[in-house]
């Protein structure tokens, strides 16, 4: 009997389990565009673009390949609206009796397919490194799940960056040398772009017409669609920012938006690339002489540590880790994650980039956008449901525990050994930001001080009970209690009429 083999959106791998096992010549694969995929969050328009133009690209590439293809697009009068519901209505059509696919990167899709009133079977993802199983042995009986050791095992059991049976370059992690501030440079080599063909057009367009009040800007839509597309940006990538990648990773300014970084985090998530290769690719560059363990180790370190890792949490933790709120923060989102108007620079450049991009790279995540939040004690749910709507590369099982986990401490600890906050003077350190700002990053208290200043000291005092046992935190108690009490409470005020401000929904 002929089976449904079914192509989610972030499936677009031509190798994945799935379309392994069918049969080109009885099988049928489906995908579909859904207006329930389209609105579980309010996604970027680049985001929906990207994912639209991406689909109907590979299931052309399918139908060259031999598959019989039944595509749905969003705006078929007899589309159903939701997956299962496409996958029910081509059954019924196709006289097929089963779905097979991928299990998808969300438990409410998991969920779906289970209890879906058509059979559905779900295939292990094996398009990641690490298996859901293989992380769920790696965890078992551990105190702690810290990503370093995750990654070790990775690393031996992959060979990559392995000299027998050391680490290449004789460490395992060369984040110590990752830490510089960058200088604007005109010469820096410009993000390859890619050609908006009739296919892409008609997407935008269609994208615009459906969802005209979504967040973000259009006009500067430029990722790849398709796998020739992202082998290019791979390609690019590896030439001209590789070398640099590690050196100026925490680094940010004001008139570059991208810096060294990749840009292949929506490439690798849609399926376009796979992740060993990615890393394969960079390992080549080291044993070539092309670029230096310090960038090389931490990229892959970001793919085979981070990225497999975050997944792993994701799965093993269950459908309740993007409800967990342990420092019991309930403020409301401000209202400037959306406008972009506010007085601070660095979180206007970070917003402004969002919307303009649908990216903003990750110390502009975690340590501007995601920092404001910690220090503020935004709702954490409020702050996820910001990071799954805004960026090109979100998807619930990589964005729940960077944003719950690492970035606002709202699992207790299980991503984060302790919180990642700053004050100003971190962001100062690291970018070109704070010269153009409203606020005086050296000012720690009054109208003018930076707000990240007595924020910070506001979170810690507030947190004690929690914090001032972790011996990573200690030093930082410490200082607090040797500062004069008037100090002490003036920092606090400001805090307190900035949180009130905030309160009010006035932008800060
Ligand atoms: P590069 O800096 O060039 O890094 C190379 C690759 O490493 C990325 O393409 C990505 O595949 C991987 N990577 C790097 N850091 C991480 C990480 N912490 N977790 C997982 N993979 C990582 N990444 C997403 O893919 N989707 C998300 O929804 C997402 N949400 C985030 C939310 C917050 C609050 C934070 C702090 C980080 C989030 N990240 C997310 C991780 C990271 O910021 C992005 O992967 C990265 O910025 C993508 O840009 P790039 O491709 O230029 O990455
Ligand atoms: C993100 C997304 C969007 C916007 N639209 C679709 C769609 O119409 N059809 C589809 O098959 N997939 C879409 N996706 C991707 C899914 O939401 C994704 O598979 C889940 O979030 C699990 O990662
Ligand atoms: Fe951001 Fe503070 Fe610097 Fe302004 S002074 S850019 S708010 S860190």
């Amino acid at each position: 009997m002929t089976k449904l083999i079914a192509v989610l959106g972030d499936q677009l791998s031509h190798d994945g389990a799935a379309l392994r096992c069918g049969d080109k010549s009885a099988d049928v694969v489906v995908m579909a565009e859904v207006r329930e995929e389209a609105t579980y969050t309010g996604h970027h328009k680049q985001k929906l673009a990207l994912t639209f133009a991406a689909m109907r690209r590979f299931a052309d590439e399918l139908e060259r390949d031999g598959w019989q293809v039944r595509y749905t697009k969003l705006t078929d009068d007899d589309n159903a609206g939701s997956l299962v519901g496409e996958f029910a209505r081509r059954a019924e059509e196709e006289g097929a009796d089963e779905v097979i696919t991928l299990a998808p990167g969300e438990w409410r899709l998991r969920q779906a397919f289970e209890s879906a009133p058509i059979k559905i079977r779900q295939l292990p993802d094996d398009r990641f490194i690490c298996s859901e199983k293989r992380f769920a042995d790696w965890a078992e009986g551990r105190k702690e799940l810290r990503m370093e050791w995750f990654y070790r095992e990775m690393r031996r059991e992959t060979g990559l960056l392995m000299e027998g049976d050391d680490p290449a370059g004789g460490e395992w992690n060369f984040d110590k040398q990752n830490r510089k501030p960058a200088q604007p440079d005109l010469f820096r080599e410009p993000a390859p772009t890619f050609r908006k063909d009739a296919l892409v057009q008609e997407v935008l367009e269609m994208v615009e017409a459906e969802f005209p009040d979504n967040f973000g800007s259009l006009d500067e839509f430029n990722w790849p669609v398709s796998r020739a597309q992202a082998e290019r940006a791979l390609e690019h990538f590896i030439a001209h920012n590789l070398h640099d990648f590690g050196t100026y990773q925490d680094a940010m300014l004001a008139g570059d938006r991208l810096l060294h970084h990749s840009i292949l985090s929506s490439s690798i998530n849609l399926g376009l690339l796979s992740p060993l290769e990615v890393c394969k690719a960079a390992e080549e560059a080291y044993k070539a002489g092309d670029a230096p363990i310090n960038s090389v180790e931490g990229f892959i370190r970001q793919i085979l540590g981070w990225r497999e890792y975050m997944r792993g949490i994701y799965f093993l933790e269950g459908p309740d880790y993007t409800s967990r709120n342990a420092l019991n923060h309930k403020r409301d989102l401000p209202w400037f994650y959306w406008s972009g108007e506010t007085e601070m620079v660095c979180m206007k450049a970070a917003i402004g980039q969002t919307r303009d991009l649908a990216y903003a790279h990750h110390i502009q995540r975690l340590m501007v956008t995601g920092n404001f939040a910690l220090l503020a004690g935004i709702d954490p749910r409020q702050v996820q449901d910001w990071y799954l709507a805004v960026y090109i590369d979100a998807y619930e099982w990589v964005e729940a525990p960077n944003t719950a986990g690492m970035s606002q401490f709202a699992d207790g600890g299980v991503v984060a050994s302790k919180p990642y906050i700053s004050s100003g003077a971190y962001i100062d350190k690291m970018s070109d930001y704070c010269g153009g700002c409203a606020y005086d990053v050296k000012a720690k208290d009054g109208e003018k001080a930076c707000p990240f200043n007595s924020l910070y000291w506001h979170f810690l005092d507030r947190h004690r009970d929690r914090f001032e046992g972790n011996p990573r935190m200690g030093l930082v108690y410490r200082n607090w209690d040797k500062q004069k009490t008037e100090t002490r409470e003036a920092k606090l005020k400001t805090a307190e009429a900035l949180l009130e401000k905030l309160d009010r929904g006035e932008a800060s």
